[in-house]
C-alpha cells in the first residue's frame, strides 16, 4: 500500500489532502520535528537521502519533492478531475503554478524564516545589533520587495478566476495551498490579499481538506514576519 512519510506541520499536509481528494488508499508514517531546531528527525534519511518530507513510497518506488509526488499521484491515480486537459491554457497554468510554488515562492518564505530565527535567537547582547542589522539589510535589499511582488502577483493573477488555473480546482491549487498558508503566517492576508484569504477559506471548507486534517493531526506552520 502507498505510504506517506508525513512530517508534522509541513508541506506533507498538501499530499495528505491530495490523497484524500483522489480517494487513494494509503497509510501514514509519522515523523516529529526536533523540538529545538524544528528539523526533521534522522529516520527520514532512511527513506530518502535528503531526509525531508513529503516522501511517498509506493511498492518499490520512493518519490520525494512535492511537485513530483503531485505529478505521480495525479498521473497514476487521478480520475480526471484535478488535471486540466492537455494543450489547454488551463493545463499551461497548471504546470506553471505547480512549479512556481516551490521554485519561486517557497525559497522566499525560507529566507524569511531563517532571518526571523536569526533576529529572535538567544545571543550575547553585543552581537544582537549586528545580527539584527544584517537581517534588516537582507529584508530591505532583497526580501521584502520580492515577497510583496510575488504576493501581488498571486493575488491579481489573471488566471486565478475561481481557482489558480481557471474555474475548476486542480492539483496545482493543492500544491499552491502550502505557499498561501506559509504567506498567511507572515502577513495579514485578509487585509492585504483578500483573494488569497478567500482561497484559504474556500479550501479549508472542502471535505477532503478536513479529512486530511483529521488523519494528519494538528497542523500549524512556523512563524516569522517579512512583510514589514
Ligand atoms: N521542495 C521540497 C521541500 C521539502 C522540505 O523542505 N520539507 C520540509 C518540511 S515543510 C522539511 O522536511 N523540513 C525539515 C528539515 O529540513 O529538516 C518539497 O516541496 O518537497
Amino acid at each position: 500500500m502507498l505510504t506517506l512519510h508525513h512530517l508534522e506541520n509541513s508541506r506533507s499536509q498538501r499530499i495528505l489532502w491530495l490523497l484524500e481528494e483522489l480517494g487513494v488508499e494509503y497509510r501514514i508514517k509519522r515523523y516529529k520535528r526536533d523540538a529545538k531546531t524544528g528539523l526533521a528527525p534522522p529516520e527520514l534519511l532512511a527513506v530518502h537521502p535528503l531526509g525531508k518530507s513529503p516522501v511517498i513510497t509506493d511498492g518499490d518506488l520512493t518519490i520525494a519533492e512535492s511537485g513530483a509526488i503531485v505529478e505521480y499521484l495525479v498521473g497514476n491515480y487521478e480520475d480526471g478531475r484535478l488535471l486540466p486537459a492537455a494543450r489547454t491554457p488551463e493545463r499551461l497554468a497548471y504546470t506553471y503554478w505547480l512549479h512556481y510554488a516551490e521554485g519561486s515562492f517557497m525559497p522566499l518564505m525560507i529566507v524569511s524564516l531563517i532571518l526571523h530565527r536569526i533576529e529572535t535567537a538567544p545571543m550575547p547582547f553585543f552581537i544582537k545589533p549586528v545580527a539584527k542589522g544584517i537581517a534588516a539589510k537582507v529584508h530591505a535589499s532583497y526580501l521584502d520587495h520580492n515577497v510583496k511582488r510575488n504576493l501581488d502577483f498571486m493575488e491579481s493573477s489573471p488566471q486565478k478566476s475561481t481557482w489558480f488555473c481557471g474555474n475548476e480546482m486542480t492539483a496545482a491549487d493543492i500544491q499552491m495551498s502550502f505557499a498561501v498558508e506559509a504567506a498567511e503566517v507572515r502577513t495579514n492576508l485578509s487585509t492585504n490579499y483578500p483573494s488569497l484569504a478567500a482561497f484559504l477559506v474556500k479550501i479549508r471548507a472542502l471535505p477532503a481538506y478536513q479529512a486530511a486534517l483529521e488523519r494528519g493531526g494538528p497542523y500549524q506552520l512556523m512563524g516569522g514576519n517579512p512583510a514589514r
